[in-house]
């Protein structure tokens, strides 16, 4: 079987919300040796953007996407200790991640958390609807090389700018290089509340921290 049917199989199972048929396909990629990231590209993203443009459509509702977010939790589970590098020491450097308050999104977050741990740098996750105040206290504290937040709904991106603007206000926005992702986020807006990157996906994301680290 091709990796074009593979991922084709898992976005059938995922849009009919059909679990086993989706955990199936990804033992499937797994066993062919399929990349896992490319898996997660090819089959997890692009099964997500359908199902929301469905949301979007009205042909889904809350429900369907909480389902969705769980056949991605499980088909993450089989994947992740497949990709390349997990296990390597913890020394690149410290980065601090989370998603912006009132968002509870977190599938990207966790992707790109596993990319960063993978490629060697310690990550402390805040998890998921962090204020602008519990950035701030973490770099504080922790001094962390680089700040990465996620942000997927239009309306929690105000929560990014304030939180740049609690980090200014706490003098210390210089000590840490801020790095933004999420669907919504263009590179006008990261230039505006005056961040140091878009992140684009995972790989976009841990290339660049890796560069600041001097990786
Ligand atoms: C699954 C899902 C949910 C799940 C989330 C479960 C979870 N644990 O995450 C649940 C059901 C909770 C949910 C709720 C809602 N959702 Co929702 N959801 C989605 C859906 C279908 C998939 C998101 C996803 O996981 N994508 C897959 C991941 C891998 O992609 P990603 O997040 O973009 O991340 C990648 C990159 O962006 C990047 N990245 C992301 N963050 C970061 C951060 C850094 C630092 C870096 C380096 C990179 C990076 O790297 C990642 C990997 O490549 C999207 C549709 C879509 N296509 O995005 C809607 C979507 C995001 N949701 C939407 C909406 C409206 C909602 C609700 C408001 C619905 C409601 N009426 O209640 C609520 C909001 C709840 C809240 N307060 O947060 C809208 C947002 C519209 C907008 N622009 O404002 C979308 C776009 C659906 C739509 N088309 O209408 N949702």
């Amino acid at each position: 079987m091709t990796k074009e049917k593979i991922a084709e199989d898992f976005i059938n199972a995922a849009v009919n919300m059909d679990i086993k048929s989706a955990k199936g396909a990804c033992k499937e990629a797994i066993a062919k040796g399929i990349d896992p990231y490319e898996f997660i590209e090819m089959a997890i993203t692009k099964a997500l953007t359908i199902i929301g443009d469905k949301f979007e459509n009205e042909e889904f509702f809350l429900p369907e996407l909480f389902m969705a977010a769980e056949i991605v939790k499980k088909s993450m589970k089989i994947l992740e200790p497949h990709i390349k590098g997990s296990g390597k020491k913890k020394n690149l450097g410290k980065v601090v991640i989370g998603t912006a308050k009132s968002d509870m999104h977190d599938i990207g977050k966790n992707i790109v958390s596993f990319f960063l741990e993978a490629e060697g740098f310690e990550v402390i996750d805040l998890g998921v609807d962090v204020p602008a105040e519990k950035f701030v206290d973490v770099v504080r504290n922790e001094k962390p090389d680089i700040l990465a937040i996620s942000a997927l709904i239009t309306l929690t991106m105000p929560e990014v700018s304030n939180t740049m603007k609690a980090l200014e206000n706490a003098n210390i926005r210089n000590q840490v290089k801020v790095i933004i992702g999420g669907a919504p986020i263009t590179q006008e807006f990261v230039e505006d509340i005056g961040a140091d990157a878009l992140a684009l996906n995972a790989i976009d994301g841990v290339k660049k921290c890796k560069r600041w680290v001097g990786a």
